[in-house]
């Protein structure tokens, strides 16, 4: 298919808010279904281009819908160029700010645009991307929020048996000596070759992060401390990174790669892991990578497994993939892993296809 024939003839955001099969519990709030605005980039070559994006509470969706829209009828008729579609973008949204949910909305329709240009040339978007498609090592992030520990061990173990060697725990208990018994409990419960990650969720002040940081050194054995404290405190992640000894990591809240370089040069974490829909999209990413890899920096992913899957071989210095099955409900073949790698998958573009059906049934007006 000619590419220079492919023209935007239209932009369709659809709410839907899907079951999630397992809710989870952060310290700054609980996730109990996956509220998704699924964005479909139409063009005059009869190609459509898919993509989700997660509005985190049912009440964000409207407004994302809108935006989505708004922006969809700027890129009408324009060429499915996602560079071009991003500059456009970006010039008519800086007097507002390229922030938040403007942001996820550019990114809503970067990766659909993206995954549009698969179909249109057949391949999937890692091999757009100059990559091929590859095994990724994944860990388990379903669950594993703050519960009883007797609930948190039993379902570390269930996780696991899904097919996967690491887990992501959330701590941010008000005492810290609970959060300490729950990584206890769960090390005790999954033996040393399961692979640790514990994620604050912003939860801590700067002080309180230095103090729970070096417990957990003193405890040992955990991969990486995600988001101690408040994402766009760099200064503050920084006082941490340096006082703890266990890797610090932070990234899903970079509003793009001009914050993420901001970040790095504060000297605010370790690790880096941004959200494909907070990073830019595809085309986000692609800056992000390069950044972490002048900085020699592990990059790891934030939700959007289906999407990262594609992100992470043509990232220098991959790290691991985190694994969510929020968007199965109305996927038609949603992402499987097996022996804690998501498989490569040759389907084209992002290799995402709405379940019509399931669409209708979760449907938000
Ligand atoms: C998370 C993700 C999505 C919603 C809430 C919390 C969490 C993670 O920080 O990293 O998975
Ligand atoms: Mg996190």
């Amino acid at each position: 298919m000619k590419l220079a024939s492919l023209k935007i003839r239209s932009v369709r955001a659809r709410a839907v808010f899907a079951p999630m099969k397992l809710p989870l519990a952060t310290s700054t709030g609980t996730v109990s279904g996956a509220p998704l605005v699924l964005v479909d980039v139409e063009t005059d070559g009869g190609v459509t281009g898919r993509a989700y994006l997660f509005a985190v509470g049912r009440h964000n969706l409207a407004p994302i819908v809108q935006l989505v829209q708004a922006m969809g009828e700027m890129v009408k008729g324009d060429a499915l160029a996602p560079f071009e579609i991003e500059k456009k973008l970006r010039a008519k949204y800086t007097l507002l700010g390229v922030h938040n949910i403007v942001l996820f909305a550019m990114s809503g329709i970067d990766m659909a645009a993206w995954d549009a240009l698969g179909h249109a040339l057949g391949q999937p978007v890692v091999r757009l991307l100059g990559g091929v498609p590859r095994p990724v090592r994944a860990y388990n992030s379903k669950g594993l929020g703050i519960q009883p520990l007797a609930k948190l061990v039993r379902e570390a173990k269930q996780l696991l048996d899904e097919g996967f060697d690491a887990v992501k725990l959330r701590l941010g208990r008000p005492e810290a000596a609970d959060d300490l018994a729950a990584v206890r409990a769960v090390k005790k419960a999954v033996g040393p070759k399961v692979t640790l990650m514990v994620d604050f969720n912003q939860g801590l002040s700067v002080n309180e992060a230095i103090r729970r940081g070096r417990m957990l050194d003193a405890e040992g054995g955990l991969l990486w401390i995600e988001e101690p404290v408040r994402a766009d405190d760099f200064a503050g992640c920084a006082r941490v990174a340096a006082a703890v000894e266990t890797p610090i990591q932070i990234g899903e809240n970079f509003m793009g790669p001009e914050q993420m370089a901001q970040a790095l040069a504060a000297g605010a974490c370790d690790f880096v892991m941004p959200d494909a829909q907070r990073i830019g999209g595809v085309t986000g990413w692609m800056r992000a990578a390069a950044l972490a890899q002048a900085a020699g920096m592990e990059m790891s992913s934030h939700l959007f497994p289906e999407a990262s899957c594609h992100l992470l071989p043509v990232t220098p210095t991959a790290h691991w993939l985190e694994y969510v099955d929020w968007a199965d409900a109305i996927l038609q073949e949603p992402l499987v892993v097996k022996n804690g790698q998501v498989p490569p998958r040759e389907r084209p573009g992002l290799g995402m296809k709405w379940d019509e059906k399931a669409v209708r049934k979760y449907a938000v007006d």
